[in-house]
């Protein structure tokens, strides 16, 4: 299978997000605190779906935004976060990434996560190893105690924020330092690159992983649920993934 049509796909969806008009930029809320949807997420995920419709026409989709009647039911589905980091696109802040996950009966076979500030496009193709821009990618195998945590905790679960938070806190006295920069798609690309090593969520959707949990496992690293459960590419989980060298709490 090629991916590079995707690829492209996902390049043409970034200069959209580049090019975003950002005076011109307006939300519509969604349920909970500070859950913002911008004209370019909704945009860019039509975009997407247009071009996977064209690719895959068999396919389900199954992205961020608008209503879902449950995982669809299709062997070949693709999961996609058109604009992960939302409010990081909003302030321009640059720590944003279009996510595109092929999943087939049930399996993660492809994951993409491209950041179109930085041109920095991440892949995997299981059993084929993970990418950054072409050229291969592995874990960090430091120990905590030499390494970055991130973390994320999105403000519309204000439930889980001061656990999260106290979670963050109990790492600082065994790492070098913490990070949240709002994009768990990127924070996972993060983990399979070496920039950090750990990372943490204690809710997020399936939109926010699944591509990126892909890049981690096929860069040498582990990924599951914070109990220690295999991720559930259907619904909302926890997430913790983390290099060779090192375990979480
Ligand atoms: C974001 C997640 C991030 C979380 C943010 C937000 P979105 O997704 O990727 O990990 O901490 O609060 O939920 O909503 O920008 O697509």
């Amino acid at each position: 299978m090629s991916w590079s049509k995707v690829e492209d796909l996902a390049r043409a969806c970034g200069e959209i997000m580049t090019g975003a008009d950002r005076s011109g930029i307006h939300t519509d809320a969604k349920a909970g605190h500070a859950n913002f949807v911008t004209q370019y997420d909704v945009l860019v995920q039509e975009r997407i779906r247009e071009g996977l419709g064209r690719l895959f026409p068999e396919a389900g989709f199954f992205g961020e935004e608008g209503a879902h009647d449950g995982f669809p039911r299709q062997d070949r589905v693709f999961i996609v976060d058109p604009i992960d980091g939302t409010t990081n696109f909003l302030k321009g802040l640059n720590m944003s990434a279009i996510a595109i996950s092929c999943v087939e009966k049930g399996e993660r076979v492809y994951g993409l996560v491209y950041n179109p500030f930085t041109k920095e496009m991440f892949t995997a193709q299981k059993g084929q190893g993970a990418y950054l821009n072409g050229t291969p990618i592995r874990v960090s195998p430091l120990p905590l105690r030499e390494g970055v945590v991130l973390f994320g905790t999105a403000p519309y679960y204000p439930e889980l924020t001061k656990s999260a938070f106290e979670t963050a806190y109990r790492y600082m006295d065994h790492c070098i330092d913490v990070r949240r920069f709002g994009s768990a798609e990127l924070d996972l690309c993060y983990v399979a690159c070496g920039r950090a090593e750990l990372y943490f969520e204690p809710l997020i959707q399936p939109w926010d992983f699944a591509a990126g949990s892909l890049i981690v496992e096929e860069a040498g690293g582990t990924v599951s649920q914070m109990d220690g459960s295999p991720l559930d590419i259907t619904q909302p989980c926890s997430c913790v993934a983390y290099g060779s060298g090192c375990r979480p709490f």
